[in-house]
């Protein structure tokens, strides 16, 4: 990392508003994400831990951050990989344990080689760990054979991390415009038989040339691909006549960007494909105005779901009352093909820590001014499903809508307002440079 994206006083607020909330004679130990081999001597590029990047923003590997008392005050500390000038002639460059110390938010700094001789010191006097395990095989095995007790400091950490200070807002909002001009560029080069893999390319090359990269893999699904909720193969042509959805974003200082936009790829919507397309928009916008700080996560989706579910039974595609089509816990007749939650929340990590996903046993958090979110409902039609009792026109067709919201004290933000989704936009652009 060229410099840190905040303040170290940032940081320090963050470390304060944790260690505060944990008791005084307990020690915090946070490990990075380990590197993952990828085949033979080769790795998959490292992505630091969102914790660590929020605590400190340390990006490196072999890193533990850590917490504890001493002299009435908390110490925050890093183990790094230490300068190694042989090592880093492969590798690259190392801030080490000096450069640790003077330019990042910790109050000393140590090299990873000596983790397990100050683990144990500080293990000693303490009377409670906290720690996340599964990151690092020492660390959790020196802990499984101590006998202090041992807590996750994830449900304060995500708490915290839910709430997005004005400096991560901004970050969020550099994060989708470069997203939105992604989506745009591969709406203006498509035609009539391109590869999914060749729009994967011109969105993943504009992340690139902006000095960010994907958040999580591009889903770039022509046709009935589009029905495939997680589509990440790329690899069929998208022929004239079919919409292709792309569901892409990208990664700023670790903040990600997640929109979907859906469009036919010779640049005219059909009547059919124009009459899903305008009920997923206006369920969309629907829940995009349910985002308003103090309602309960769930009226996002009761939004979205009250407009697809009335929608369906006017295009003719379910029959039966919008009660019935709703079912009581919005999961009935309709979830046939609107098999997913309306959005989750976005930051650090797509699906940011903090509650809200579809399936979770919580009900979700209560919307709050600083929480970022997603609102992507979509309608989904597979040929390939085999049980599907709809008109055949609908066959084969996938739509989904997705932009990132930032809710405030009064109307939300659309952080993503760039990217264009109106049926008169994307006719104008789609093909326009091919
Ligand atoms: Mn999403």
């Amino acid at each position: 990392m060229e410099s840190l994206p905040f303040d170290l006083s940032d940081y320090r607020g963050r470390q304060v508003g944790f260690l505060q909330q944990i008791p005084d004679d307990s020690l915090l130990i946070l490990p990075t994400n380990p590197v993952m081999a990828r085949s033979n001597d080769t790795n998959f590029p490292f992505r630091a831990d969102s914790y660590m990047l929020y605590l400190c923003g340390w990006d490196s590997p072999d890193a533990v951050f850590i917490a504890y008392k001493a002299d009435e005050s908390w110490k925050t500390s890093l183990l790094v990989r230490p300068a190694d000038q042989k090592a880093e002639i492969w590798e690259g460059r190392r801030v080490g344990v000096e450069g640790a110390t003077s330019g990042w938010p910790v109050d000393i700094a140590h090299s990873i080689d000596e983790m397990e001789g100050i683990l144990k010191d500080l293990m000693h006097d303490r009377s409670a760990i906290y720690t996340i395990p599964g990151k690092n095989a020492i660390i959790d095995e020196m802990i499984s054979s101590c006998t202090l007790p041992v807590s996750d400091p994830r449900p304060i950490l995500d708490k915290m991390r839910m709430l997005k200070s004005p400096a991560e807002a901004k970050i969020m909002q550099e994060c989708a415009n470069i997203a939105s001009s992604a989506h745009i560029e591969g709406m203006r080069h498509a035609f009539p038989g391109i590869g999914e893999w060749h729009l994967q390319s011109i969105l993943e090359g504009h992340f690139t040339r902006n000095n960010s990269q994907w958040a999580y893999q591009s889903i770039v699904g022509g046709g009935d691909n589009a029905t495939i909720l997680h589509y990440n193969s790329n690899n069929s042509i998208v022929m004239d006549g079919e919409l292709v959805l792309i569901d892409a974003g990208c990664e700023v200082n670790g903040y990600a960007s997640d929109i979907t936009r859906t469009w036919p790829v010779n640049g005219s919507f059909s009547n059919t494909q124009r009459s899903v397309y305008e009920l997923v928009l206006t369920a969309q916008k629907a829940g995009i105005n349910a985002c308003t700080a103090g309602s309960p996560w769930i009226s996002m989706h009761k939004a979205t779901s009250e407009v697809l579910a009335a929608g369906l039974i006017e295009l003719g595609i379910i029959d039966c009352s919008i009660d019935d089509a709703l079912g009581g816990r919005l999961v009935s007749i309709y979830s046939r093909f609107f098999m997913h939650g309306t959005g989750h929340l976005l930051g650090l990590d797509v699906h940011d820590v903090g509650g809200g996903r579809q399936g979770d046993s919580e009900p979700g958090p209560i919307l709050r001014p600083g929480m970022v979110v997603t609102v992507e409902p979509g309608l989904y039609f597979g040929s390939w499903w085999g049980e599907i009792d709809v008109p055949e026109e609908f066959l084969g067709l996938g739509v989904r809508i997705e932009d990132n919201i930032l809710i405030t004290e009064s109307d939300p933000i659309v952080l993503t307002s760039d990217c264009p989704k109106e049926i008169s936009d994307l006719e104008e652009i789609v093909g326009s440079m091919g």
